[in-house]
């Protein structure tokens, strides 16, 4: 429990770590354009966190831009929301330094995320990756957002954010200073998988350019992409019961449902007993229907680099103004001199 009284703001991030692809799309940025109009919202390319793994820096400058281009072409306004780079507010490193010292090593040793993806290989891991979820928490906190839009995988991340809030709060004896941040989960598109192994994430650093829907492909890619996607030979079920075991086509049903606004049951009430033969051209234009105009907007925005550079400096003046505020508190309540 926290007794913060403060604003409610909204923060959440992407990484500039590759293509932005129907995962990102439904589990976070679908979700910032909704709560733009209701809330104070801090939309970050999070470029410190994309370089816990190697990247080209000439890349990921240009990922960068793509990241910001997707989220003004999906309908993030940046006259509602702050759209600015991580590395463009200082006071994200500053804080996120005080966190490691309030972070414990047992809750980092228990994320799975880290160990999905360094492997058998943790001795050759950055030191970044093992602490990114504590840079998450001050990207968080620093704004003293109290609300996240992610999806699913991030919800052990933000439980970490809870808990170092909260134990700093405790420690600094400063009840009510930081909000315990709520996750904002639930819906559809929460989790969306990967279009060749229905039981993997879809992933912008899948080696697979056939995994991931993109927002920057064309509408004939994304109908090639629907119609090489995995499936069983089995005709559509007309119960969600019988998705169950089905990986892939539970999938594809939920990316239908989630880009449609019907319930999965409703979209089985529609295609149950047909085959894919008929459910993946439908579905195919459901998306190119709804990802097709972000595409084309997205490409129209890249070919202006210097206006997408100018929203992300804006943007980042704009969010220095309020994070600079809560470190010198910060650094108040740790007892550094001022
Ligand atoms: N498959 C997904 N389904 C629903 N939501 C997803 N998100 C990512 N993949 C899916 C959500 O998108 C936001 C940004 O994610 P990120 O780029 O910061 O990191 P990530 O979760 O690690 O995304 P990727 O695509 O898998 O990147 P790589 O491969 O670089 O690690 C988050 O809100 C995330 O939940």
């Amino acid at each position: 429990m926290s007794d913060y009284k403060g604003p409610e703001r909204v923060l959440s991030g992407i990484q500039p770590s590759g293509g932005m692809h129907l995962g990102n799309y439904l589990g976070a940025i679908r979700k910032f354009v909704e709560l733009q109009d209701r809330h104070d919202c801090f939309y970050c390319v999070v470029d410190m966190h994309a370089i816990t793994v190697w990247q080209d820096p000439a890349k990921l400058r240009e990922q960068t831009f793509h990241i910001a281009a997707s989220f003004l072409a999906a309908g993030v306004d940046p006259k509602k929301a702050a759209i600015f780079h991580q590395s463009g507010v200082r006071a994200h490193a500053e804080l996120a330094w005080i966190f490691n010292c309030v972070a414990r090593l047992g809750w980092l040793d228990r994320m799975t995320q880290f160990k999905d993806k360094v492997g058998k290989d943790k001795e050759r891991a950055s030191v970044g990756l093992y602490t990114y979820p504590v840079l998450q928490a001050a990207d968080i906190l620093v704004y003293k957002a109290t609300h996240v839009p992610v999806g699913e995988d991030q919800k052990q991340h933000l439980e970490l954010s809870r808990d170092i809030a909260g134990k700093f709060n405790h420690d600094f004896d400063a009840p009510g200073f930081f909000p315990l941040p709520e996750p904002l989960i639930k819906g559809p598109g929460a989790r969306v998988m990967s279009l060749r192994d229905g039981t993997a994430k879809m992933s912008k650093s899948d080696p697979s350019a056939n995994a991931c829907v993109y927002l920057s492909d064309d509408r004939d890619t994304i109908a090639r992409k629907i119609k090489k996607a995995k499936t069983d030979p089995d005709a559509l079920p007309s119960e969600v019961a019988g998705l169950e075991g089905r990986a892939e086509a539970a999938n594809l049903v939920g990316i239908y449902g989630a880009l449609s606004g019907k319930s999965d049951a409703d979209v089985l009430a529609e295609f149950g007993g047909q085959g894919f033969g008929v459910f993946k051209p439908a579905l195919a234009e459901m998306v190119a229907e709804k990802i097709g105009p972000i595409g084309d907007e997205l490409r129209r925005l890249e070919a202006d680099p210097d206006y997408v550079r100018g929203i992300l400096c804006e943007g980042a003046q704009t969010a220095s103004v309020v994070a600079d505020k809560v470190v010198d508190e910060v650094k108040q309540a740790v007892g550094f001199v001022a």
